[in-house]
């Protein structure tokens, strides 16, 4: 009789490592055992991936203004929902009679890019770059409203597939109560700062647009509102309404889309209240746009 055998240990030897330790999946410790290695798998599973993905699902609705995110390498801050006059005084300097002040409501948060669509981020969608200014960090230009949201389907597709999105988020274009909203971050100027602290205007630079993220942000964290190059929005350009209203869309019937913020071309649209408009199937070399990310209507 070998030594093992006197001792009683030939059996335990041969069972799995926890048994040996006594923890069988019935005994109190290897239960324990279990629920603590499925959350260590759990954990690890998380960290794989990533982390804005979880973040989003969970339906963020009382975040911070200005709350940075990164999706698939673009870089966006929290809008929440808020109030605002949206428009600008008769006071207001250089002021069209199309910005008559108005009460907006928005009820639903939502994401916007921190920059202009770069042309970098546009090639890795859409392939190609159509600007006339070159240069991967400059906004991409002479593009259509309709090719912007195109860009912004196929990126909603895109990153779904990679699973950057969940399910029920989707990129679009930014409304116009939306853009000024986020513009003003909490002012009621003008403009959120000094213009040529704040924009590229054909004051400051030899006409044509500029890499962006160059200027100062406002106070949300978002760059270039004014200036660079106009920012189409999803709406139908119209007249505004006089009474309060709650998350406006536009008119439901026109032919023509707004753009917002003014660019290199000019400063009379340099300031978060003016608006231009322009036919969907239109493009210049001042007119670009920025996407935002929301969870679905
Ligand atoms: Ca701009």
């Amino acid at each position: 009789m070998s030594d093992d055998e006197r001792s009683g240990k030939s059996e335990e030897t041969n069972k799995p490592d926890e048994q040996q330790m006594g923890l069988t999946r019935t005994s109190p410790a290897g239960i324990l055992a279990q629920r603590v290695g499925r959350r260590i798998e759990i954990v690890t599973r998380l960290l794989k991936t990533d982390p804005a993905t979880h973040w989003l699902s969970i339906r963020p609705v009382n975040l911070p203004a200005g709350m940075s995110r990164s999706f698939g390498g673009t870089g966006c801050v929290w809008c929440p929902p808020g109030q605002f006059m949206m428009g600008s005084p008769t006071s207001e300097r250089g002021r069209n009679a199309d910005e008559v002040q108005h009460e907006v409501v928005l009820t639903r948060g939502f994401f916007l890019a921190e920059t202009e669509c770069t042309q970098g981020q546009w090639d890795k969608v859409m392939g190609g770059n159509p600007s006339s200014f070159k240069g991967s960090e400059r906004p991409v230009e002479e593009v259509s409203w309709e090719e912007a949201v195109k860009y912004c389907r196929n990126l909603t597709a895109k990153q779904f597939a990679e699973g950057i999105l969940p399910d029920g988020w989707e990129w679009r274009l930014p409304t116009e109560a939306e853009w000024e909203y986020a513009a003003r971050a909490g002012t009621t100027g003008a403009r959120y700062g000094e213009l040529d602290t704040i924009a590229w205007h054909n004051g400051n630079v030899w006409s044509q647009t500029h890499p962006v993220k160059q200027k100062k942000a406002n106070a949300w964290g978002l760059y270039d509102m004014i200036g660079n190059v106009w920012e189409w929005c999803s709406d139908r350009y119209g007249e505004y309404p006089t009474g309060s209203v709650t998350d406006p869309m536009g008119p439901g019937s026109g032919s023509l889309r707004v753009s917002r913020g003014g660019g290199w071309c000019g400063v009379w649209g340099t300031r978060s209240a003016s608006r231009s408009w322009g036919a969907p199937g239109g493009r210049l070399s001042s007119l670009g746009f920025r996407p935002a990310l929301s969870s679905i209507r």
